[in-house]
């Protein structure tokens, strides 16, 4: 039921963009480099995410062939001088920023390689499935240059500064159920079955009242870097906004008068 996207999106030749109404999947298309992000690939990620279609609930971002991503190309990287550098690392920025602060949620579907940028790209999602296949590490240090994706910001956020550390200095590679135990990916799947529960879990996500998915995306990550007087405070404002919405009044009726589901155990 995923038909391809119109417009603009129709016509990045790097990425396939397909929408079903609601969920947005965006496959990376570059399989025999290994979806290895060179500077077209992460201008057209950032494309993508800044011009999704109208009613765009949610976003599932996954690799076409054996790997998620390769992180960086390499064979770009020449000799840049060091304006160009931080040129470049700022481009990979603004794409990722987009992804964790756009506009709806995003599910990162994880399969082999998850490596370098590919960490980075995937850390920018909100949730993270992996299958069986799925391995992570930062080959920066064998390379010879270090993460510029916001990796160094986002992922000790998620494993902490000490795992990090050891997978840069020692090339240490996390497979999936180490990965999971580390806190890099939420969810667990078995090969093959990866997009599906990714799509499962983004419909589910684009059922929500899109207030609260925004507050969720954007008020949370910014509240961990607060102080606690200034997270409580954040909280409360959120909160007041998420709750005078019409979306809220409604969805608050409809419980008090037994016409929403409960909480249940899955
Ligand atoms: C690439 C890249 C790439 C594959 N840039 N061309 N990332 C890395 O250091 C990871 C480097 N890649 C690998 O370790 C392996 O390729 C994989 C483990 C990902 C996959 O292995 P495999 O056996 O399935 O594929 P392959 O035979 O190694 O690669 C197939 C082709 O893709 C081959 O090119 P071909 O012309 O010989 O067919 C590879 O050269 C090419 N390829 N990965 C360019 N990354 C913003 S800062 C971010 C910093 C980083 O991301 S550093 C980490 C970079």
């Amino acid at each position: 039921d995923f038909t391809p996207a119109a417009g603009l999106l129709a016509n990045l030749d790097l990425l396939r963009v397909e929408t079903d109404g609601a969920v947005l999947h965006i496959r990376l298309m570059r399989p025999a480099k290994r979806n290895a992000i060179s500077d077209p690939l992460i201008q057209q990620l950032h494309t993508a995410f800044v011009n999704q279609p109208e009613g765009t609930r949610a976003v599932v971002i996954s690799g076409e062939g054996e790997h998620f991503c390769a992180g960086l190309d390499l064979s770009e990287l020449v000799a840049r001088d060091i304006g160009s550098g931080v040129q470049h690392s700022r481009m990979w920025h603004a794409a990722f920023d987009a992804v964790q602060f756009g506009r709806v949620p995003v599910v990162a579907a994880l399969h082999g390689a998850v490596v370098g940028g590919g960490l980075e790209l995937a850390s920018a999602c909100h949730i993270r499935v992996a299958e069986d296949s799925a391995y992570f590490g930062l080959p920066e240090g064998q390379r010879g240059i270090f993460v510029g994706g916001g990796g160094s910001v986002r992922i000790p956020r998620l494993i902490g500064v000490s795992r990090m550390t050891d997978l840069m200095l020692t090339g240490r590679v996390y497979d999936a159920d180490e990965g999971q135990a580390a806190g890099l990916v939420q969810y667990r799947v078995r090969d093959g079955e990866g997009l599906s529960k990714a799509i499962e879990l983004a419909r589910r996500i684009a059922t929500n009242a899109p207030m609260s998915n925004y507050a969720v995306m954007h008020a949370l990550p910014r509240i961990a870097d607060q102080s606690q007087s200034e997270g409580l405070f954040t909280e409360s404002l959120m909160a007041a906004v998420a709750e005078s919405t019409p979306d809220a009044q409604e969805r608050l009726r409809a419980f008090l008068e037994k016409r929403a589901g409960k909480v249940v155990k899955s």
